[in-house]
């Protein structure tokens, strides 16, 4: 009834640090570009932030006691670099509660919340950044190497580069169209570095979380499949291939990127790793631009005028609360694709997949009722196994989120979580999605 993984396969939650710390001037940490972004009004629905977010920073022991309680292996944060500056004692505080709860913390180095101080010396467009993130790299596993033996480098450079650079939609809004590429070979060259680190510190497992989903072309036109291998390698392939087959997909990018010392830094960019985490969420679809069509509100993001590419909706007779198709074979799909692609591919991990439902709170029975959810991550549970008899080596899965939290742009109307958040209480209640999964891992073979 429940599906089953291989001996050894290991569940997990994810979370990041903007999105649920809050407490955001404790232990006198400084502000990250996401503090700035959501200080400016229009940039977050209904005015929200992150300064309290769900109050993890105080409340972490009861969230750690929801997390073990489901019986997961994993569980996966981020750190907030301004906090780790500020020599702030939290995330030993976090680990060791972890670890004494059974569960392996399995921490992000970044998740998009950069020091604003490094954003004002040119942020991810400054070659420089990726230094100081190594440097941050050596802070971390100085501090925590003892107690924490797996590390994911970076999270999603694709959307960080695209939302965050290229267009306005998150922080740090700098809306370069094209022109933000460098943002994302520095972030590629900060992930190799952080790996030289992490190497020397004697890590037991590195990895990295890109987001990847399939991308097809809207029909048979030649251009339609020229656009949608454009928009896949923007989107997907710039962030994979340096990393696992040490080469830019295509000249444009490779040029866009803008640094001389390309050639030595796609070796660093390419050292080895041991496991590879995507994150996925929905396909997309892709069409030449038609003269005259109107594409807006396609995405929840407006992309500009003028490009060879335009993103059309995709059929699915399924959306979550969010509006995001839901189409578990595209996962499938992704991961033969992935294997197809990178010859080397190591074990990967579905770092992020969950979905968004406007859950209201606990009803008379005290229960929070989300069956969609459940149906959600039943069907992708079921295409990662489906990716595993097709030959694909998956080692892990990890539901995105934990618990309810602050979904960037969107603010708090979008709900991820196992766990709900009240609003107003900041009360947790575990969802029956919770209980779902805790019963999924139980009733797993072990050998
Ligand atoms: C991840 O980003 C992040 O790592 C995480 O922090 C975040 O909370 C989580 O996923 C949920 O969003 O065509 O308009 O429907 C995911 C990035 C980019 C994935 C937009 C889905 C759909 C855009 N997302 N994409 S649209």
């Amino acid at each position: 009834m429940y599906p089953q993984f291989p001996p050894g396969f290991r569940f997990g939650m994810s979370t990041s640090a903007y999105q649920i710390e809050g407490a955001a001037d404790a232990d006198g940490k400084g502000p990250s570009i996401w503090d700035t972004f959501t200080a400016r009004p229009g940039t977050v629905r209904h005015g929200e932030d992150g300064r309290v977010a769900i109050d993890h920073y105080h409340r972490y022991a009861e969230d750690v006691g929801h997390i073990a309680a489901a019986g997961v292996h994993d569980y996966r944060f981020s750190f907030s670099w301004t906090r780790v500056l500020s020599g702030s004692g939290f995330y030993d505080r976090l680990v060791d509660a972890l670890l004494e709860a059974g569960v392996r913390p399995v921490p992000t180095i970044y998740h998009w919340d950069l020091p604003q101080e490094l954003e004002d010396a040119g942020g991810w467009m400054n070659r420089d950044t990726a230094y100081r993130l190594a440097d941050y790299t050596t802070v971390l596993v100085d501090r925590l190497g003892d107690r924490v033996r797996d590390w994911i480098t970076m999270n999603e450079m694709s959307v960080h580069t695209l939302y965050g650079y290229a267009l306005t939609d998150h922080a740090p809004a700098r809306g370069l169209g094209l022109e933000a590429l460098p943002a994302a070979h520095h972030q590629l060259l900060a992930h190799g570095l952080a790996v030289q680190v992490l190497r020397a510190h004697g890590a037991r497992s590195v990895g990295v979380a890109n987001q990847h989903f399939p991308v097809s072309p809207a029909g048979d036109d030649p251009a339609d499949h020229e656009a949608a291998g454009l928009f896949a390698d923007l989107t997907n392939w710039t962030f994979s291939d340096p990393i696992l087959r040490g080469a830019y997909p295509n000249e444009l990018v490779r040029a866009g990127a803008g640094d001389a010392r390309v050639d030595r830094d796609l070796e660093v960019i390419g050292a080895p790793l041991d496991f590879y985490g995507v994150n996925y969420y929905e396909p997309t679809v892709i069409e030449a631009p038609r003269a005259g069509k109107d594409y807006s509100g396609v995405l929840e993001v407006d992309i500009p005028d003028g490009l060879p590419f335009s993103p059309v909706p995709v059929k699915s007779d399924e959306r979550t609360d969010f509006g995001w198709a839901v189409v578990p074979s595209a996962l499938t799909e992704i991961l033969t694709t992935l294997r197809d692609r990178y010859p080397n591919l190591p074990p990967v991990f579905i770092t992020e997949n969950g979905a968004s439902f406007h859950d209201s709170g606990p009803g008379p029975d005290g229960r929070v009722h989300d069956p969609r959810r459940i149906a959600f991550l039943d069907a992708h549970l079921r295409a990662v196994a489906d990716a595993i008899d097709a030959g694909v080596r998956v080692d892990g899965y990890y539901v995105w989120s934990a618990i309810d939290n602050f979904e960037w742009a969107a603010g708090y109307d979008e709900r991820f979580g196992l766990v709900h958040v009240d609003r107003e209480t900041l009360t947790r209640t575990r969802k029956d999605s919770w209980y779902w999964y805790r019963d999924l891992i139980a009733a797993q073979r072990r050998s």
